[in-house]
């Protein structure tokens, strides 16, 4: 297992490469170009400037989250041959750079999907929450929400890039007509022309889970449980069609055990997100650290799965709290610091402890 951490970049992120190097285990950073737009291509001098500033302090590039997917090529619009070849380039280039496992999603409009950015936990710090009750027909109220917040404090997220926020009402039309079964076949035909440039350079695409893992807004999602990862590993059934493994995302749904897809599909998984979930019995979850007690989806089970199967992927702390003054407008959703810090010493000391009983 190869542990990573999620750094937004160079003015893009108050966290320094400095400040990673100080947490322990850490070899690679886990990176994109967050100014591109879907559908462009990353120029090889903007790649090389982060593998200089990465190389500075001895991290590795190899993981890509995320290399975004132009709704063209979601919705299957005839212009989705012009968005697959930028892709194609893309992938080109990053492999001259060594990068060896792009993360991506496929889902429609909306990246990652939350009510509250920074719901009180209990003890102090905040995490982000999602109340079903808020996330049912009115997309515009929750992109507002998501929108005032980013232009407040002048930041952007991945996949919410204000461009397309603005066509909404435009995006919801053009998705029209696009079902599961639709959306399951673009995903398909994107693939089968990403493999061959995966076989040649080595780079495996690895599909991060839905999130929250079932439809919103009317808008189909596919990646949501055990058996659509059977049906997605299935139909492009090669080595470099892997998974970004997301705990957390799957978990939002405690009906999906994370351990036992471990266990079934470990060699297809290039990348892990470890993220613990906190369900309540209305449906709404809460985000919490990454201790196995302090939520419900089975961390110590995961961990143990993972090492079980002789796991050498690369694997991220992913969402924690925001603590010890992290606040709106000093931190990015979910990416703070200090909680992330912590989630690696746990996993670290769990799979030390793993790998010295397996060694008696
Ligand atoms: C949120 C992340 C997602 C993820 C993308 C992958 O924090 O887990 O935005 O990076 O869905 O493409």
């Amino acid at each position: 297992m190869q542990m990573t951490f999620r750094w937004y970049g160079e003015g893009n992120d108050k966290i320094s490469l400095q400040d990673i190097k100080q947490i322990p285990g850490v070899t690679g950073i886990v990176w994109a170009l967050h100014d591109k737009m879907p559908g462009e291509i990353w120029s090889e001098e903007e790649i090389a400037k982060v593998k200089a500033q990465c190389d500075e302090y001895g991290f590795n590039i190899d993981v890509v989250e995320s290399v975004n997917v132009h709704d063209d090529i979601k919705i299957g619009l005839p212009s989705r041959d012009k968005y697959i070849e930028n892709y194609i380039q893309t992938i080109r280039n990053l492999a001259k750079f060594g990068v060896k496992v792009i993360c991506y999603n496929f889902m429609p409009i909306f990246d990652w999907t939350r009510s509250d950015l920074f719901h009180p936990v209990g003890d102090g710090s905040t995490a982000l929450f999602y109340e079903k009750g808020m996330i049912q027909d009115d997309y515009n109220a929750m992109a507002n929400y998501i929108l005032e917040f980013t232009e407040k404090y002048n930041m952007s997220f991945p996949g919410w890039e204000p461009e397309r926020m603005a066509k909404l009402d435009e995006l919801f039309k053009a998705y029209e007509g696009v079902d599961h079964e639709k959306l399951w076949a673009n995903l398909k035909y994107f693939l089968e022309k990403l493999m061959p440039v995966c076989e040649e350079t080595g780079i495996k695409m690895a599909i991060h889970m839905d999130d929250p893992p079932w439809d919103i807004f009317g808008l189909p999602r596919l990646l949501i449980d055990e058996p659509s990862i059977d049906r997605f590993l299935k139909m492009v059934d090669n080595p470099h069609n892997c998974l970004t493994l997301c705990s957390g995302s799957l978990n939002a749904n405690p009906e999906n055990n994370v351990a036992s897809i471990v266990r079934k599909h470990c060699d297809r998984i290039a990348f892990a997100h470890v993220r613990n979930v906190k369900h309540f019995p209305n449906g709404d979850f809460s985000e919490a650290s990454h201790r196995d007690c302090d939520g419900d989806t089975g961390i110590l089970d995961i961990l143990r799965a993972y090492h079980d199967c002789g796991f050498d992927g690369y694997i991220r702390p992913d969402h924690g709290r925001h603590l010890w003054g992290e606040k709106a407008g000093t931190v990015r959703p979910g990416y703070g610091l200090y909680d992330r810090a912590l989630g690696i010493m746990y996993m670290l000391g769990v799979w030390d402890t793993l790998e010295k009983e397996g060694k008696k």
